[in-house]
């Protein structure tokens, strides 16, 4: 097998796609902060589609947590493989657009250093829910290790200290405007953004405040693709199809979409000749992905955790988890949103076929990760709505129930609970002593999450929801 880099491209003969231009005019234009899977699989794919006729729009990658990525693209001069894959077919691209990857930990200087740079217009983010440091209610959370270590000068470790310390230096390298460009499944993601860096800023830089607001745009985003973690399996598989080794590719379904709210302060790439949706208002698009696909990818992540599925295929394939969903879609989370029925319904469909993509390995426990950050914006806001307009939260106050139960069986059993909240959550499991009533009132009561949902007729139908889900172990109909 030929390892992948550039240099093996020239005489390459598979059946992999190629970048369709030349790689050594593309010229950084954006940073993007926190390049996994999803990243590789979505905006880096959207802009290698733009780079023939927009050569200063490549990307600089920086991994701010983990150094697999950098360790497995450096030899590869940034390249690697996606794999589309819809059932039985694969279709399989070498993309181009990453030009470097740095990591946090070996350079910082140089990832600060490109973040003054008057060549990147663009900072873009996907660092996960949790990156962003935020308390429930939204605000930078200071009682946060990462944060306040930060926020002390002793460390620079947090997203927000990074951006406040890097737009620091591009202030005074007098670089100009840029935009921060989030890409995380946070609602308002912009301005969630824009909030968490001027508290930040409020602290530890308050002079940089007004050259903040008047040099930074935080457009809000709505992405969407779904991008399994990559096994070896697949490693195997890929490289077989194109006779590339490559160190690590990605593999995704062909669904792709990106909105973006176009509002950026130094220019940027024709993102339409990519068929990236530019709108005035991103708020309807991010609340019906948030709340179908995300919301009924964590519901199946918990509800299809405890019947026994490892992928969301085997858990959507299941009558009664598929029943539950459609009728929750339906009744309770289209009535929240913006966009007309029809076209809501129309999305829902097409998204269950999404979740049968039986080559899409795509693991419920992954889905499961992080799920006090995960919950709000995808089923705790709509509930809240639901209450206040007087409309059934059945099937979400479901999903909330699996959750707790979840949680509870996973605990009990001694597996790690990947959770900002996970020390907590095993604190409030202690005092319950085994009584799912009892944790679920701990949880209302202490976790900050519900503080806005204290109705009492929800909170009853989650302690009813959980009690049928210990003593049947499945979803029954509701
Ligand atoms: C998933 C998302 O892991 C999760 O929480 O719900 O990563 C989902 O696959 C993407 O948002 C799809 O665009």
């Amino acid at each position: 097998m030929t390892p992948l880099n550039g240099a093996a491209l020239g005489t390459y003969a598979g059946a992999a796609q190629l970048p369709n231009y030349d790689r050594s005019k593309v010229k950084p234009g954006i940073l993007h902060l926190g390049i996994g899977a999803f990243h590789r699989a979505h905006q880096a794919v959207y802009v290698d589609d733009l780079l023939h006729n927009e050569p200063d729009w490549g990307i600089v990658g920086a991994s701010l947590r983990h150094s697999a990525t950098r360790a497995a693209l450096e030899p590869q001069d940034g390249l690697y493989t996606i794999a589309v894959r819809d059932d039985d077919a694969v279709q399989t691209r070498i993309i181009g657009s990453v030009l470097r990857v740095l990591d946090w930990t070996l350079n910082a200087g140089e990832i600060l250093n490109a973040i003054a740079d008057p060549n990147i217009r663009i900072i873009s983010l996907s660092v996960t829910e949790k990156g962003y440091c935020r308390t429930p209610s939204g605000d930078l959370d200071t009682a946060l290790a990462v944060v306040k270590d930060d926020l002390s000068g002793h460390t620079l470790q947090s997203v927000p200290g990074i951006l406040v310390a890097g737009l620091q230096h591009r202030q005074r390298q007098g670089a100009g405007p840029v935009t921060v460009l989030s890409c995380d499944n946070l609602s308002d993601n912009g301005p969630s953004t824009r909030r968490v860096v001027r508290q930040f800023a409020q602290i530890a830089a308050p002079d940089l405040l007004p050259w903040i607001d008047d040099n930074v745009t935080f457009p809000a985003t709505m992405v969407d693709r779904i991008t399994p973690a990559t096994t070896s399996a697949d490693i195997d598989a890929i490289n077989h199809m194109t006779g590339f080794s490559d160190a690590w590719p990605i593999t995704t379904e062909p669904f792709s979409q990106w909105v973006i709210e176009d509002d950026f302060a130094a220019g940027r790439p024709s993102f339409e000749s990519a068929k990236v949706q530019m709108v005035a208002d991103v708020r309807p698009f991010e609340a019906m992905k948030l709340r179908i696909l995300n919301g009924a990818h964590s519901t199946l992540a918990y509800a299809g955790g405890l019947m026994g599925y490892t992928f969301v295929s085997e858990a959507v394939a299941d009558p009664a988890l598929s029943a539950l969903l459609t009728r929750t879609v339906m009744d309770e989370v289209i009535p929240t949103l913006d966009l007309p029925t029809e076209d809501l319904a129309v999305y829902w469909d097409a998204l269950l076929a999404r979740f049968s993509n039986t080559s899409l390995p795509h693991r419920l426990d992954q889905i499961a990760q992080d799920g006090s950050q995960k919950l709000p914006p995808r089923l705790l806001d709509p509930i809240r709505e639901n209450l206040e307009a007087g409309r059934s939260v059945l099937g979400l106050s479901y999903a909330v129930a699996a959750w707790i139960v979840w949680l509870e069986r996973r605990m009990a059993r001694g597996f790690e609970i990947v959770d900002p909240m996970a020390s907590r959550l095993s604190l409030f499991a202690e005092e319950s002593h085994g009584d799912t009533e009892k944790f679920a009132h701990i949880i209302f009561e202490k976790s900050g999450l519900f503080d806005d949902l204290s109705d009492e007729g929800f909170r009853r139908q989650v302690i009813d929801h959980t009690r049928k889900l210990n003593a049947v172990g499945r979803v029954l109909p509701l």
